[in-house]
């Protein structure tokens, strides 16, 4: 390997106390990467507007989930977070903000990427041209774990895209989707960057950290410290001007407790923090449109490799369909609520009294009503990084998130509830045994539901003593990265005080198509029980059909819509856990009638308090 100019590494180093700076004095960086760089992509527009921004362009948000790289614990992975963000905001921004978003997996990078340094540091342009040639998965696939091949982390084919069992096996799937960068390349200076982020969509930018960014709360940000030793990487989402200040509105990869949501702007126009040097952009090959996706298969070499290591054959679909069929090794993941105890919470009539079914429209989809995706919290997968009965969780969440979404038009934050925060207090159920749903609609109502940013999933049960213990329920680390082995690498970690807090006003359950489809027109998705079946797990697309006589329901999914086929066959539109590779990119459709797999009969329904979440209401009859 040659190298040859000498760039500076950003390494999203951050210490209170600074007292490792020197670990950021520079690195040699591979050159193969600068000479495959692009030159920019010539400008639609040359006319720049003052105000703008991609989280709210003409009402829509084109800007993917805020992450927090500093948990489960810290990662000095800044870079990997920068550069997966932008691909994953430029695919968005390609797709016209429809469809579920694509969640790029910076842990792909972190685990594969040995040019740069895992959770010691990297540079976005190696980081492109590794996509480029190797490309990556999904978070569905690979979910963040905050380790590095430098420590801990593994990069067999599992590792790239993984399934997991009951019975604590995993292993690579045989066929998942997969994306690659088509050109990248760098940008410098106000206008350039101005041009660029207008035209094609955000950039990363290494900046200068200080004591005083990471404690910033919000206004536009002025360093007065004069520091220019770039160690960090943040993205650029837009632009504007207030009161005669120039600013970048930025987007950062410490959750959304920290600054403006997740956000923060810094004045423009004058290199503050060295934001004007160095920045870097990529665009996606076009692999999601119908009939253009990669769909990556297995190598021979990697499964004979399983098949020695992990009697692969004997777990491959985990158990045998009669198995599944008898449910011998209980999989159930949602337990049956019809003795619930619990009250409902219903104050305000309930839409199918005053709604009747057969005025509604023959097609309703959350996730493009007049060309707007509304049920766009990200698609989830409970089996990874270890096989969780989840279900009761993630289906809930899911419908409460798409329904803050659908309140707040789409125009601010993406809300994606933390499902690991409510197992940390092992509420409603757990992984081992599955839980309630509804009384996950009680706990939004009493307790409230955090940000994803503030307890990534581990698909972990937690000690009874350590339940709701505030550390595991929000929080946040700081540097150094921990090395291999190292006992405590939470050491560095603590609670966030007061994080932001989403309620549910009212919460019931429900069930038939009647009062379904009237709850979901008027105030969007639901959450219902099924039965899972061999059948099921092999779906792959189409409207699927499976009645018979349903005895109990084991499994949760969120109902997000209906449509009428051609030959005139209603169905249900279906958000399911088991990530974007199983189905129609995580999604299902089933048949509407006759209850199929149960469906109709038992579902719940939570209404987010738009108020006491501290959100302003955006009626719904305004849309
Ligand atoms: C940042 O916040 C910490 C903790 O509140 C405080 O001790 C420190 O003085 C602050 N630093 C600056 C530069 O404001
Ligand atoms: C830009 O945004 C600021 C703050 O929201 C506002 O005061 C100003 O009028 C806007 N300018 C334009 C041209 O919209
Ligand atoms: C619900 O109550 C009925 C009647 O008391 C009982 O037969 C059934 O087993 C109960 N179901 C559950 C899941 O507890
Ligand atoms: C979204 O719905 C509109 C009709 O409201 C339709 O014209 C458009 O093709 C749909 N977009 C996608 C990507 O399905
Ligand atoms: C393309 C680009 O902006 N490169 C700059 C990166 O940073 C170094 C060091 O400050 C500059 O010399 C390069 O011009």
């Amino acid at each position: 390997m040659k190298f040859g100019i000498k760039l500076i590494l950003s390494l999203c180093f951050i210490s209170l106390s600074f007292a490792e700076r020197d670990m950021n004095d520079g690195h040699w960086v591979n050159t193969e990467a600068i000479v495959n760089a692009s030159p920019r992509r010539a400008p639609k527009e040359t006319d720049i507007p003052e105000n703008f921004s991609w989280q709210n362009k003409d009402g829509v948000n084109y800007l993917t989930l805020v992450k927090n790289q500093h948990i489960p614990q810290y990662c000095g992975s800044c870079w990997s977070f920068a550069t997966t963000s932008v691909l994953s905001d430029r695919i968005k921004i390609q797709r016209g903000a429809i469809g579920p978003d694509i969640n790029l997996a910076p842990q792909v990078l972190l685990s594969c990427d040995k040019v740069n340094r895992g959770c010691y540091g990297g540079w976005p342009l190696l980081a492109y041209k590794f996509i480029q040639e190797n490309g990556i998965t999904d978070e569905t696939c690979s979910p963040y774990l905050a380790k590095s091949y430098r420590n801990g982390a593994d990069c067999e084919a599992e590792h790239i895209c993984k399934n997991c069992n009951k019975f604590g096996e995993c292993w690579p799937m045989e066929e998942y989707p997969k994306y690659y960068v088509d050109d990248y390349g760098f940008v410098s200076g106000e206008e350039d960057m101005l041009e660029e982020v207008y035209n094609w969509g955000p950039i990363s930018c290494t900046v200068a950290l200080t004591e005083e960014l990471h404690n910033y709360t919000g206004g536009i940000f002025e360093d007065k410290t004069g520091r220019k030793n770039r160690d960090h990487e943040v993205e650029i989402v837009g632009f504007g001007e207030e009161r005669g200040v120039k600013y970048w509105e930025i987007r950062n990869s410490w959750g959304s407790n920290w600054g403006e949501e997740g956000f923060f702007k810094l004045i423009r126009g004058v290199d503050n923090l060295g934001i004007e040097t160095n920045c870097s952009w990529g665009n996606a090959i076009n692999t999601w449109d119908e009939g253009k996706q990669v769909i990556h298969r297995i190598s021979d070499e990697d499964r004979t490799k399983f098949q020695k290591e992990k009697l692969y054959q004997h777990i491959k679909y985990q158990f045998t369909r009669r198995d599944l069929e008898e449910d011998v090794h209980n999989t159930r993941c949602r337990n049956d609520n019809d003795n619930y105890s619990g009250e409902q919470k219903i104050l305000t009539p309930r839409p199918h009294e005053y709604l009747n079914s057969k005025d509604l429209p023959e097609n309703w989809d959350w996730r493009n009503i007049s060309g707007i995706s509304y049920a766009s919290t990200w698609v989830t997968n409970q089996h990874v990084p270890e096989y969780c009965g989840s279900c009761f969780l993630q289906a809930t969440t899911a419908s409460l998130a798409d329904r803050f979404n659908i309140h707040r038009k789409r125009t601010d934050i993406n809300f994606a509830f933390s499902v690991q925060s409510l197992m940390n207090c092992r509420f409603g159920g757990l992984c081992k045994t599955g839980g309630h749903p509804i009384e996950v609609y009680e706990y939004a109502h009493t307790d409230g539901l955090l940000h994803n940013s503030c307890m990534n999933y581990e698909s972990q049960d937690i000690n009874e003593e350590d339940r709701c213990d505030p550390i595991n329920v929000c929080r946040d680390c700081k540097g150094p990265s921990f090395a291999e082995g190292e006992e405590d690498p939470l050491q560095n970690c603590w609670a966030v005080e007061n994080p932001t807090k989403f309620y549910a006003s009212e919460f019931g359950q429900l069930s038939g198509v009647e009062e379904m489809k009237a709850e979901i027109y008027k105030r969007g998705p639901i959450s219902c029980g099924i039965k899972t079946t061999p059948s099921l797990y092999d779906y792959k697309g189409g409207i699927y059909s499976e009645v018979r006589e349903i005895t109990d329901l084991t499994h949760e999914i969120s109902v997000v819509g209906w449509g009428k086929a051609e030959n005139g066959e209603e169905y249900w539109i279906g958000r399911n856990s088991w990530g974007t590779y199983w189905g129609e990119n995580g999604f299902f459709k089933i048949s509407m009638y006759e209850n199929n797999l149960g469906i109709n009969r038992d579902c719940t329904f939570g209404v987010p308090d738009m108020k006491r979440s501290g959100l302003d209401e955006i009626s719904l009859e305004q849309q």
